[in-house]
């Protein structure tokens, strides 16, 4: 994508995610409509479907040959990656919406061909905006942030990680994560996959495992990340597939080779 033209659509992405951002605020103590999904757990509200509208309304209007892969249906059916596609979650971590009121973000990827051109995470109640554009480096709010170092020990690293990870499941070897808990300085779990991409790169976490993430918990997570050198994988090695689920080792370079080695068994 031409840089003009990245910066162009990146400079309205930002000034619409900060619109939704004071949507989720006025709603966030209305008494909304609050459903399940796949389980009794996966909770989805009026306010998510309503971001969701606002970003594809915008979208359509300003940009209509780039088409929109949102959690919530309000975007296309897409089915290959030769175009320009935005990738939003309009609330990420909808549990903390719900019951924390914080600890949740708007994420945005926008894919050129495949290729991630701008990445966008908002912590809507910290006012805090992480972005990215390719080639560009990452940033927190206005601070650039730094390549994440090379030389980070797994004995002083903070790992994130969903806790079921650690109980008995079908995806991964809970024994293994279990010794990673052992072996890492400390374990977190903040219930936001986007919160918890951009906080890898800001080397305030040095890994984050996840299972079966949807395009739209990493997709910007995963441009962010990128740009300070980071690594996002599937947990097989394999390369993340964009329209995919997948199950996700994003961590510190320095990291990736023995986590995938020693600590995340596929069964
Ligand atoms: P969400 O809030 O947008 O649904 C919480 O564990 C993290 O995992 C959040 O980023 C959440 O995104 C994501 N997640 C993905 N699939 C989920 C599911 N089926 N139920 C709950 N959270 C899910
Ligand atoms: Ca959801
Ligand atoms: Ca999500
Ligand atoms: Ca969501």
């Amino acid at each position: 994508m031409e840089s003009s033209i990245q910066e162009s659509i990146f400079e309205q992405a930002k000034r619409w995610v900060y619109q939704a951002g004071n949507l989720i605020k006025e709603q966030l103590h209305q008494d909304y409509k609050i459903e399940t999904k796949s389980n009794a757990n996966d909770l989805v509200t009026a306010v998510d479907k309503h971001i969701e509208q606002f970003f594809a309304e915008k979208i359509r209007t300003y940009y209509p040959d780039h088409l929109l892969l949102g959690e919530e249906g309000f975007g296309d059916h897409i089915t290959h990656l030769n175009q320009t596609i935005w990738i939003i979650d309009p609330i990420d971590g909808t549990m903390n919406f719900v019951h924390q009121k914080r600890h949740f973000a708007i994420s945005i990827g926008i894919y050129d061909h495949g290729v991630g051109e701008i990445g966008i995470i908002y912590n809507v109640m910290d006012d805090v905006l992480y972005t990215a554009l390719r080639g560009k480096g990452a940033f927190k709010n206005e601070a650039k942030l730094s390549p994440l170092p090379r030389d980070v020990q797994l004995e002083s690293s903070i790992i994130a990680m969903n806790s079921s990870l650690a109980c008995q499941n079908r995806r991964v070897n809970e024994k293994k994560i279990q010794q990673l808990i052992k072996d890492s300085r400390g374990t977190r779990s903040y219930g936001s996959a986007a919160l918890e991409f951009a906080f890898v790169a800001e080397g305030i976490l040095d890994g984050y495992i996840t299972m079966r993430l949807s395009p739209w918990d990493f997709a910007g997570g995963m441009v962010i990340l990128h740009e300070v050198n980071g690594v996002t994988r599937q947990a097989n090695g394999q390369p993340v597939q964009l329209l995919e689920n997948n199950t996700i080792i994003a961590c510190n370079p320095s990291l990736y080779q023995k986590l995938l080695d020693e600590y995340v068994e596929l069964k």
